[in-house]
């Protein structure tokens, strides 16, 4: 039963000739399906539709050749040929009653069109910004821009043959050649295109007449804009040109989807900004604009979904990545289920699958990007096989609760048992770390759920040998016992453990997890992780006092999360902290107050002071409880185990809670492993 103060959220809304059945929207964004991979992206983009969002978009699709952002595989629109294909995603997407959208774009300078071997295009020529590639992009010129305003054109009218209802003209970013003939920075053109503010807005303002002409009687036509560039000092803000825009264009598109660029701006992880954060920069688009606007903010609350509707911020709802988290947090809203959404938490693993060309995935939602290939449905999964059959789990954290889950959800009847007091396994302290509480939401989705499910046991403070678990007499064992940070430097650089790492004054991540953390003094933290951990260990000890120097043998600090789109978030967040960085740099050895350091480049040696040394070199899986079960499942005593999560090899929560659903769902139905 819906609650009545989130009626405003189902009211249907007119975008153009086109009208939405309410306003749950999902902003165009990428799944590094692209055509290659087809089927799975329909079935991802379905699952969304049949999850009850009212509006469902493709990510960037390629107007022409001159435009890719290969080896990233977007979706494109260059010829008729891709006009059946995409209509296929229509049809699925319009099964539920979504109206699909699509946003056609230009990579301009961004993408340097390898895939093509064309010659990318700027308004003054300079090199593509996205990929490192030995091309320079060429100047548009005046055939260049008929020829552009053509290809918009024509794409278009392959959209709407494919049966899409919302056509996008792509602003946003920095990875759009429109944005560059906005900017300044790359627009230094003497022509009626360049210079000031009328003419550097002229290509946009007629693209998006064309698109209009175009289409426009049957389909709404939107414009993704980014109304403020955050990375660098730009003309482009909401206090100057990026409010000029909406100003000199209000009413000329149906819908403006308005954000902040660049990406990792507008895709903030939790660990920096918050839900809502784009508020300050686009809540002036409604007061200059009549056609409705849709923004983002990584939304997952309906309350704060209600005010932004109610203060007169936005009209649609956008989301993208709470909508791969949970592709049925409108459903869920309309029929009083809360408790059972699934918040994003804001860790970007989906963006890192993109930045690494592949298959989209998410922590929360396991299902995301397996619709296809694994079949897996977001909120369905298969009945048990035998109802009677028990499951034990063994370790409460992201891959034991997954598991526990699914296999409850299936029928069977489960137990999780933790050695802890607290659920959650590894985030039990790392949630308690600076930046991370909200990947707390893993653990939190996951015990709430359990809790309510009468076919489940849950016991903590029960550390539990192998002898215990055949006594236990379950049908089927999973162990989820994760795993432990090294102690003795073993990492990327090291194969044998580094000199000096038993003195006393050497600590490992897990010793500052368990908040033994030195009250002052000079610290080294040594990374050869690259993922957070190094990252967020170093912030922990500044904030406690300490002169934190980071160290690490990679080019960058917390290299990994490029993809993640943190990296220029934790160096400005080190530096803010005064957290001094060396890179590309090796510990060969640790003594009494100071570390040995060799540079990669050259080995060139030096000493750095520390009176601290902490170790963040990698995990080691804690699996010998299920080796010990193996032996016994040998010896027959019992039936089958598995083994899920860090306690298989440590990783990403992501793949813990891909581990945990793989083991939930297989069971039954594979041979489980040991
Ligand atoms: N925005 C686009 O305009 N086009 C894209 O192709 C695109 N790809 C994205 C891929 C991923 C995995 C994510 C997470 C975001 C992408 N975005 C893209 C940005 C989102 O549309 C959105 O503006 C941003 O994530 C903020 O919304 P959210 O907080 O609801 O995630």
């Amino acid at each position: 039963m819906r609650d009545p103060r989130y009626d405003i959220l189902f009211e249907p809304l007119q975008i153009g000739p086109v009208r939405t059945k309410n306003r749950f929207y999902v902003v165009p964004h990428a799944t590094a399906m692209g055509m290659p991979a087809l089927d799975e992206m329909i079935a991802f983009r379905k699952a969304r539709a049949e999850g009850g969002w009212g509006v469902v978009c493709l990510e960037e699709t390629m107007i022409h050749e001159t435009s890719d952002h290969a080896p990233l595989p977007d979706p494109r629109m260059y010829n008729d040929k891709y006009i059946e294909p995409l209509s296929r995603v229509v049809a699925a997407v319009k099964e539920y009653g979504a109206l699909a959208g699509i946003e056609l774009a230009h990579a301009g300078a961004s993408g340097p069109a390898i895939n093509h071997r064309e010659h990318p295009l700027s308004p003054t020529g300079k090199f593509p910004h996205y990929f490192i590639n030995p091309i320079s992009a060429r100047t548009i010129d005046r055939q260049d821009i008929t020829n552009f305003r053509q290809w918009y054109r024509d794409a278009a009218l392959r959209a709407r043959k494919a049966g899409f209802d919302i056509i996008y003209v792509y602003c946003a970013h920095n990875l759009s050649l429109l944005q560059d003939f906005l900017d300044t920075r790359t627009n230094k053109r003497t022509d009626e295109y360049g210079g000031v503010f009328e003419n550097r807005v002229r290509l946009l303002r007629e693209t998006l007449s064309d698109v209009k002409d175009a289409v426009g009687d049957t389909c709404a036509v939107a414009v993704r804009f980014a109304v403020e560039d955050r990375r660098r000092p730009s003309n482009i803000t909401a206090l100057e040109d990026g409010r000029r825009v909406v100003e000199a264009l209000a009413d000329v598109p149906d819908l403006w989807d308005v954000n902040v660029s660049d990406w990792a701006w507008d895709s903030g992880s939790s660990r920096f900004f918050e839900e809502g954060q784009q508020e300050p920069f686009i809540d002036f688009v409604k007061k200059v604009t009549n056609k409705p606007v849709v923004g983002v903010g990584r939304f997952t609350s309906p309350d704060a979904m209600v005010s932004q509707i109610k203060r007169g911020v936005l009209d649609l709802i956008g989301a993208a990545r709470p909508s791969i988290a949970d592709p049925f947090l409108p459903n869920k809203i309309d029929t009083g289920r809360h408790d059972d959404i699934r918040e994003c938490i804001g860790c970007n693993a989906c963006t890192a699958e993109v930045m690494t060309y592949s298959r989209i995935r998410c922590t929360q939602n396991p299902s995301a990007g397996e619709e296809h290939v694994n079949g897996w449905h977001p909120e369905n999964v298969p009945e048990a096989h035998d109802p009677d059959a028990s499951i034990l789990v063994v370790g409460g954290g992201p891959a034991g609760l997954e598991a526990a889950h699914t296999l409850a959800k299936r029928g069977y009847q489960v137990s999780i048992a933790d050695a802890g007091s607290e659920w959650g396994g590894r985030l039990v302290r790392e949630r308690r770390m600076p930046r991370l509480s909200a990947w707390g939401r893993v653990v939190d989705y996951r015990v709430s759920q359990l809790q309510t499910m009468p076919n489940v046991n849950m016991y903590l403070e029960s550390p539990l040998n192998a002898d215990d678990i055949v006594g236990f007499g379950a049908d089927h064992i999973i162990i989820a016992t994760g795993a432990k940070w090294r102690g003795e430097g073993v990492g990327r650089h090291h194969d044998e453990p580094i000199t000096g790492h038993d003195l006393p004054h050497v600590l490992c991540a897990e010793d500052i997890l368990n908040d033994n953390v030195p009250s002052g003094g000079s610290v080294v933290v040594y990374d050869e992780d690259y993922y957070y951990m190094a990252a967020v260990i170093a912030d922990r000890l500044a904030k406690a006092g300490c002169k934190v120097t980071y160290v690490t043998t990679a080019s960058d600090p917390s290299p990994w999360t490029h993809n993640t789109l943190e990296l220029v978030h934790v160096i400005n967040s080190m530096n803010e902290a005064g957290i001094a960085i060396v890179v590309g740099t090796m510990i060969t050895s640790i003594d009494e107050g100071s570390v040995t350091a060799s540079r990669l480049l050259d080995g060139a040696e030096s000493r750095i002071d520390a009176d601290t040394v902490v170790l963040v070199t990698g995990q080691i899986s804690d699996d010998e409880l299920y080796q010990e079960l193996v032996a016994k499942r040998g010896a027959g005593l019992i039936r089958s185990v598995d083994r899920v999560g860090d306690c298989l090899g440590a990783g990403q929560i992501a793949q813990a809670t891909y581990d945990g659903r793989k083991a939930g769902i297989r069971f039954g139905e594979l041979t489980p492993t040991g």
